[in-house]
């Protein structure tokens, strides 16, 4: 019996992994679901995912399964546990580039290559060897949602591709070339402090708008004369010229 433990901080996510789980169900497979502390009101109508606070629990995760499959969740893995027992990580980011938070809205300044990556952990954030990785494109139109919305689409679309070989363990995952750069939370919130007095191009400040805009999300900011904070987002819309 291979029993495989996934902790997940992401409601919309999980929705679709679960899916695809139900779907490659064997005899020889034993899933259990959880969600870390801080997400238990999010998962309280979903009776099949528990509270699970990894680190604290995390020997009783290491004696008690096989894989562990982080799928968005928000908590770093004690090194004890990645050391000690198989972790595989879905990301919302093309590794090396832009690991760590918020990917897409990093690629849209940065111009760095972005897609999703499902890697082997290790003690580094988003950081182990790759086992499958693909690019999304990032478009003149697009906002941090839509460049995040083809990105899910991509992670759910290689986890199924790749389910049987991520499970049995059967792959042979690679190195990452580069380093790469890694952005945490504190730099997304930099971003989000617009300087009115910022004399970049026209495109670098729509791009700037356009990676802090992603549905009703309140991101970018100023604070005016009279000291009231304005919030600021971007409508783009692409209009097919013949
Ligand atoms: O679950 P997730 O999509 O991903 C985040 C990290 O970006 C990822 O690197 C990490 N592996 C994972 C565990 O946590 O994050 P989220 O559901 O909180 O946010 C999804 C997107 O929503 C994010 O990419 C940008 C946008 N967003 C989110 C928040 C909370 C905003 O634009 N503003 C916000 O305040």
């Amino acid at each position: 019996m291979i029993k495989v433990l996934v902790l997940t901080d992401n409601v919309y996510i999980f929705n679709k992994f679960i899916k695809i789980i139900e779907c490659h169900l064997r005899d020889d497979l034993n899933f259990k679901f959880c969600c870390s502390p801080s997400s238990k009101v999010s998962f309280l109508n979903y009776k099949n995912v528990s509270v699970l606070d990894i680190k604290k629990e995390y020997e009783s995760v290491m004696n008690n399964y096989d894989l562990v499959i982080s799928c968005h969740c928000k908590k770093i893995f004690p090194k004890e546990l990645v050391k000690s027992t198989r972790c595989i990580n879905i990301h919302p980011g093309l590794n090396p580039y832009n690991r760590g938070w918020y990917p897409q809205v990093f690629a849209i300044n940065n111009k760095m290559p972005h897609g999703a990556t499902i890697h082997v952990m290790d003690e580094e954030i988003d950081h182990g060897d790759i086992i499958v990785q693909g690019e999304v494109i990032i478009q003149n139109h697009d906002t941090s949602l839509t460049v995040y919305e083809k990105v899910v689409n991509l992670e759910v679309k290689l986890f199924e591709d790749n389910f049987t070989s991520i499970i049995d363990g059967n792959y042979l995952a690679k190195k990452m070339t580069v380093e790469g750069n890694y952005n945490g939370i504190a730099d997304f919130k930099e971003l989000c402090k617009l300087d009115l007095n910022d004399r970049r191009s026209l495109k670098e400040h729509i791009d700037l708008l356009r990676s802090l805009t992603h549905g009703d999300y309140k991101n970018a900011y100023f604070i005016d004369d009279n000291g009231n904070k304005i919030m600021v987002s971007l409508n783009l819309e692409l209009v097919k010229v013949n």
